[in-house]
């Protein structure tokens, strides 16, 4: 069993420097060494070094901020972690923005077309060009990849010239087989979304109804009721409790404990279906020097227990 690890020091789907200093920082706390000490095989030549393009030559497209760029990247995300998949390695990304899971759900679906995804996150991620207002792409990656963006508006040409994201269009998941786990600040328009389409989406209240253990059989019924599909796994740390990840972009109180987050990603390991796991939104310049040392301490063990650490 081999783990391939995608390092992608990547910022441009939101406003706040550092995040791109996320996995410099995971792979430094000594991951590597921990997913041997598992038993793995850990393939890791060095973090992705993603091209270039100015602020100047990347004027927004209606509200979208930095599209060619995320274009670009995920676009390159994409293909790294399809060739790992394809290969039988586990793709581990670590992010950087959430905006490269249009990367790393891409790349999942290339090699493993019947895959669904548990997305842990306090956020939908589900905005489209229309109904995001922050105009930051993290939170878009779904609308993409379940294909709710209107083409009229990014498919197709603008001035003669291809849309960034039209390498999107043959990418397509399912809705109904996406389910959250962790939600809690979920835009007036992305309600309206998961709704319309039927995501099953389990916010903190249902957490605090049903327990942890309960959730993630419930959200396995609804997308993966066979327990036999791929699952790709995309966790984003603000899912946490700020109390127990506080070095993130967009924190919001009210989340996951420690184990219920560990316990997330145990059970999916057991359920032997995991084929990606994604770690985002770590931010090393957020907060003081004992913050950051816990966040990155936390998305290790994280990616520990979704690779089969136990507590016996
Ligand atoms: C908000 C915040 N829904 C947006 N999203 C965040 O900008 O679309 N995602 N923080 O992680
Ligand atoms: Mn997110
Ligand atoms: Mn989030
Ligand atoms: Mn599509």
């Amino acid at each position: 069993k081999t783990v391939a690890i995608v390092g992608c020091p990547f910022s441009g789907g939101q406003p706040r420097p550092g995040v791109d200093r996320g996995p410099i920082h995971l792979v430094d706390a000594g991951l590597c060494d921990q997913l041997k000490e598992l038993g793995w095989e850990v393939k890791f030549d060095d973090h992705h070094q993603f091209e270039d393009i100015s602020a100047a030559s990347d004027p927004p497209l209606g509200k979208l901020k930095n599209p060619r760029l995320v274009s670009k990247v995920t676009e390159a995300v994409a293909k790294t972690v399809g060739a790992h998949a394809r290969d039988g390695q586990l793709p581990l990304t670590l992010g950087g923005d959430h905006s490269l899971a249009m990367g790393t759900i891409a790349g999942t679906l290339s090699a493993h077309p019947d895959a669904c995804v548990i997305w842990v996150d306090a956020h939908a991620d589900i905005n489209t060009p229309e109904t995001t207002g922050s105009g930051n792409i993290h939170g878009m990656p779904l609308s993409f990849i379940c294909s709710l963006v209107d083409s009229s508006s990014l498919g197709g040409t603008i001035n003669g010239e291809p849309t960034p994201f039209a390498w999107l269009d043959k990418v397509h998941l399912e809705p109904g087989r996406l389910a959250y786990i962790g939600l809690r600040d979920v835009d007036a328009g992305e309600k309206e979304i998961l709704r319309k389409h039927k995501i099953p989406a389990f916010s903190m209240h249902e957490v605090d109804r049903y327990g942890i253990g309960q959730i993630v059989e419930m959200a396995l019924d609804r997308i993966n009721p066979g327990r036999d599909k791929p699952v790709h796994l995309s966790f984003d740390v603000d899912a946490l409790d700020p109390t127990v990840a506080p070095s993130t972009g967009t924190p919001v109180r009210g989340g996951l404990t420690f184990r219920e987050g560990h316990y997330i990603c145990e059970r999916l390991w057991e359920t032997g279906l995991l084929v990606a796991v994604d770690i985002m939104e770590v931010n090393p310049s957020l907060e003081d020097e004992a913050s950051v040392e816990q966040t990155v301490a936390v998305g290790c063990s994280l990616v520990r227990a979704a690779l089969g650490e136990t507590l016996l």
